[in-house]
């Protein structure tokens, strides 16, 4: 199924409203049960260029459904990539105003000193990356229930991104990227663990794919962003006051706490 530019921009606004409002609506497959991926990336871009049309300044990009246990979680079975806009990032506290049913998930973050574009090898990614750390992403689909949905609702849906947090920057030396630990707890107890090995077999492999799905788009990966490469276990609802951090093994803790109220 095609949608005329017309569908696509009422979708983008339709979901932009729901963000704006912090409201529920059905998903879209429901009225459009055809829509494709690539309708879908459509209407995501459409998103962002309203967002950017209000000041946002795209800071990067994200992946998901890059691990078996989100992909489970979420009964989606291929990787995705969203848009993140400087605002997204969490500051001070993460506060829950406007939310709807926001989780938090460990990831592996990146800086990207040197554009990529289409296939790119492994090496060549880990050669484009400056810096690495612990990453926080925050998410919150606009979608009535956050489950059952279909990958096209996700993909238009900004990949369900909400907001993110790169913890200390550090450089990649001497860190063996795929095999580090995760620890993600809250207020001090662990609840989420795996190694970096369940983001994609090598959460560098995570920029490979990002660039594959981007170029599929006419896109670039431009020097100067920064890339969550996924999540390496399922996400977890956020409540006001938890403290939420990530250890990696080898790099600095990344944490936000959320707000009390
Ligand atoms: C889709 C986004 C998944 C990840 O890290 O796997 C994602 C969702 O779970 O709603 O961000
Ligand atoms: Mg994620």
């Amino acid at each position: 199924m095609t949608l005329t530019l017309q569908q696509i921009s009422d979708l983008a606004a339709r979901l932009d409203a729901a963000l704006l409002e912090g409201r529920e609506i059905t998903r879209l497959t429901e009225e459009f049960p055809g829509l494709s991926i690539d309708d879908a990336y459509k209407i995501q871009a459409a998103g962002i260029e309203r967002r950017a049309a209000r000041g946002e300044r795209i800071s990067g990009y994200k992946m998901g459904l890059t691990s078996k246990a989100k992909r489970d979680q979420m009964g989606l079975h291929s990787a995705i990539y969203g848009v993140l806009t400087e605002p997204m990032a969490i500051a001070q506290g993460l506060a829950l105003k406007g939310m709807i049913h926001p989780k938090a998930e460990p990831e592996i973050g990146f800086r990207i000193a040197r554009a990529l574009r289409g296939d790119v090898t492994r090496a060549e990614a880990l050669a484009a990356c400056d810096a690495v750390c612990g990453a926080l992403e925050v998410l919150d689909s606009r979608f009535v229930g956050f489950k059952y949905f279909s990958l096209p609702d996700v993909v238009a849906d900004n990949a369900s991104s909400s907001r993110y947090l790169f913890g200390p920057w550090a450089p990649l030396d001497g860190l063996d990227l795929a095999n580090l630990e995760m620890v993600m707890a809250v207020d001090g107890v662990p609840v989420e663990s795996a190694s970096s090995s369940a983001i994609s077999g090598d959460p560098v492999l995570s920029i490979v794919e990002l660039c594959r799905l981007l170029s599929l788009h006419g896109r670039e990966l431009p020097a100067g962003s920064l890339v969550l490469a996924g999540a390496a276990t399922t996400a977890v609802a956020l409540k006001a006051g938890m403290r939420v951090s990530l250890k990696v093994s080898g790099l600095a803790e990344a944490a936000f706490v959320v707000d009390p109220s």
